[in-house]
């Protein structure tokens, strides 16, 4: 557990952090709303072919931050090393900033990501979490050390207000199911079935930002992408995307684990006990309502 700085010292910079991440938001905004979703020549660090806002989104992030003392650095998905910005800074932040972007010629909704962490990049040290999906409207979930459930702010125009505290019941009805399926092993295929056996109603958009915005929203379900045949240690980025989304599926009052099934067992790991080796790294996850996370654990 981190040594907090005072609450209010804590209050004040995620303050700041937060609106720098409202006011950023729109500007990403802006920019989804002239793009046809058009490819660059280049790749990032994990070999996605970057599209033109990827890259306009991280350079607007990257801006914002640099005008925030309390950020010592960041890390983006984009980038492959992690950028020194204030040496006195307290935090770290991870970002993706234009999750799941290949949706955006197929006009879905996408999302940014944020993880803020109080020193290193370690799932202990995570202080608050923040996404914003870019839909209909832009809307933010924000949660923090400082207070249980999940804010959830939407832009009117003219400011962010306070739409709802999100929380998870205890058992949902949505099931959110990434990778390939001819992919997934036997005991995940069985798991999955059996789950819309009972009647969950499959909600999968390829979008990690609005897929589990979605569950947050009607209060409960399942979100898997899990270890599959081609994608042995998952698909999705520990520090940009499960960190964060664990950290806020934990403060909405739910579970978040990566299983890993062997021949003999199956390894069952809360996410934010993981220690990543490189700033890339990926692991299988499953986020959900407890009796969700529970039933796919057994
Ligand atoms: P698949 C988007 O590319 C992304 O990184 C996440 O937003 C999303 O949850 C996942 O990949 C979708 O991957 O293999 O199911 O298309």
């Amino acid at each position: 557990m981190v040594e907090l700085h005072t609450n209010a010292t804590l209050e004040k910079d995620l303050d700041s952090i937060f609106t720098s991440i409202q006011e950023a938001s729109l500007k990403i905004y802006t920019i989804l709303q002239k793009s046809l979703g058009e490819y660059t020549q280049n790749t990032n660090a994990t070999g996605d072919t970057q599209l033109q806002a990827d890259v306009q989104a991280d350079l607007i992030l990257q801006e914002a931050f640099k005008n925030i003392p309390c950020v010592q650095q960041i890390c983006s998905e984009e980038q492959e090393k992690s950028i020194l910005l204030h040496k006195e800074g307290l935090y770290s932040i991870a970002y993706d900033p234009l999750d799941g972007s290949s949706l955006m010629g197929a006009n879905l909704s996408v999302g940014s990501i944020f993880g803020i962490y109080q020193g290193d990049f370690l799932p202990q040290n995570l202080v608050a979490s923040a996404y914003v999906v870019y839909g209909m409207v832009v809307g933010i979930g924000f949660a923090s050390l400082l207070k249980e459930g999940v804010e959830y702010f939407a832009y009117d125009g003219k400011e962010f207000h306070l739409q709802k505290c999100l929380r998870l019941l205890e058992k949902g009805k949505l099931n959110a199911t990434g990778g390939t399926q001819k992919n997934w092993d036997k005991a995940h295929k069985e798991n999955i079935e059996s789950l819309f056996n009972a009647g969950y109603r499959l909600r999968y958009s390829g979008g990690m930002v609005p897929d589990l915005h979605h569950i947050l929203v009607k209060g409960g379900g399942l979100f898997s992408y899990p270890a599959t045949s081609d994608a042995p240690k998952g698909k999705l980025r520990m520090l940009f995307e499960v960190f964060p989304f664990a950290f806020i599926f934990k403060r909405a009052g739910g579970k978040a684990v990566s299983i890993q099934q062997t021949q003999e067992e199956k390894i069952v790991t809360p996410l934010l006990t993981l220690t990543p080796k490189h700033l890339h790294d990926t692991t299988p996850c499953f986020f959900g309502s407890n009796w969700e996370i529970d039933f796919v654990s057994k």
